[in-house]
């Protein structure tokens, strides 16, 4: 055990992914953990405003699903291996709170497929990003192949999968696999820092956002924007809208109450 770690404090949950001797690889052991800490996250929901997630040390995020351990898998060994990875990042990704991944280092094979499952990426100027499965005669396994066309689009995708090669923090955002690059020593204040801003909107619109917009990309565009008519006009619903609303006009700081 202890190989995530999770602090929660004012709403803002970070989990740390710990085999910093090994790059944080994942092993089966690592995301049965994680699974463990995310369920026992969304079990909790009340107070939650943010998750972050991010590597132990300085040089890794996640360095990829665990070579050592992959290298004796047989065919069902592995495909239970990915169905287990899968799981995991849907559940991350399903998480009704922005979930934002703070880069530190590598964040290769598996480790990219992890900050792709998160909302928000944020990364170090030491970061470096890639899908290097090729080179080991494999592809991405936890959903490399799909997410990862899907936020940066197919070619530039296909380009990262069947070169294998890694992208430094720069070039990273210019692809739109991060959002901002920091000094490595300030990544983890300046992503504390964007999580308080988001924690002290409204919460209740901060989780519609969310979730009116993946439910939206599913589907049609007309079938997104009638999700959001709904949930647009549900919100009239909460106090928190009401007391938004008010602060606006009363030329005040809103204080809300999640509901
Ligand atoms: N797995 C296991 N150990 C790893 C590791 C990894 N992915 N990455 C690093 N390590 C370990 C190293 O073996 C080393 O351990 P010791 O030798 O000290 O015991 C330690 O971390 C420090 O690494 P280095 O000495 O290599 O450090 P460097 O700074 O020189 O290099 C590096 C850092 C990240 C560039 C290098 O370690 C590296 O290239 N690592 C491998 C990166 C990689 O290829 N990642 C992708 C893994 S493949 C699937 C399911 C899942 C997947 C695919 C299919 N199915 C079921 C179908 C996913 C695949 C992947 O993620």
């Amino acid at each position: 055990m202890d190989l995530v770690k999770v602090t929660c404090t004012d709403g803002i949950a970070w989990m740390e992914i710990h085999r910093p001797k090994a790059m944080n690889a994942l092993t089966q052991a690592v995301l049965t953990e994680l699974e463990v800490e995310i369920a026992s996250l969304a079990a909790d929901l009340a107070d939650l405003r943010v998750v972050v997630l991010t590597g132990a040390g300085e040089k890794a995020f996640v360095a990829g699903a665990d070579i050592r351990e992959m290298a004796t898998m047989t065919p069902a060994e592995a495909a239970a291996f990915s169905a287990l990875g899968h799981r995991v990042l849907g559940a991350l990704e399903a998480l009704p709170v922005p979930v934002i991944a703070a880069v530190n280092g590598f964040a290769l094979g598996g480790g990219c497929e992890l900050a792709l499952a998160c909302d928000l990426v944020y990364a170090a100027e030491n970061a470096r990003f890639g899908q290097p499965e090729v080179k080991l005669g494999l592809i991405p396994g936890f959903g490399g192949t799909q997410r990862l066309a899907r936020r940066i689009g197919p070619m530039r995708a296909l380009d990262l999968v069947v070169t294998g090669r890694m992208v430094g923090a720069a070039e990273a955002r210019s692809l739109g696999l991060c959002l901002d690059v920091f000094p490595a020593d300030e990544l983890k204040s300046r992503v504390q820092t964007i999580a308080e801003g988001i924690a002290a909107m409204g919460p209740v619109a901060v989780r519609a956002a969310k979730a009116t917009q993946a439910r939206g990309l599913d589907g049609p565009l007309a079938t997104g924007n009638a999700l959001e008519r709904d949930a647009f006009a549900l919100l009239f619903a909460t106090s928190d809208a009401r007391e938004g609303m008010a602060a606006f006009t009363e030329k005040r700081d809103p204080v809300f109450q999640g509901r």
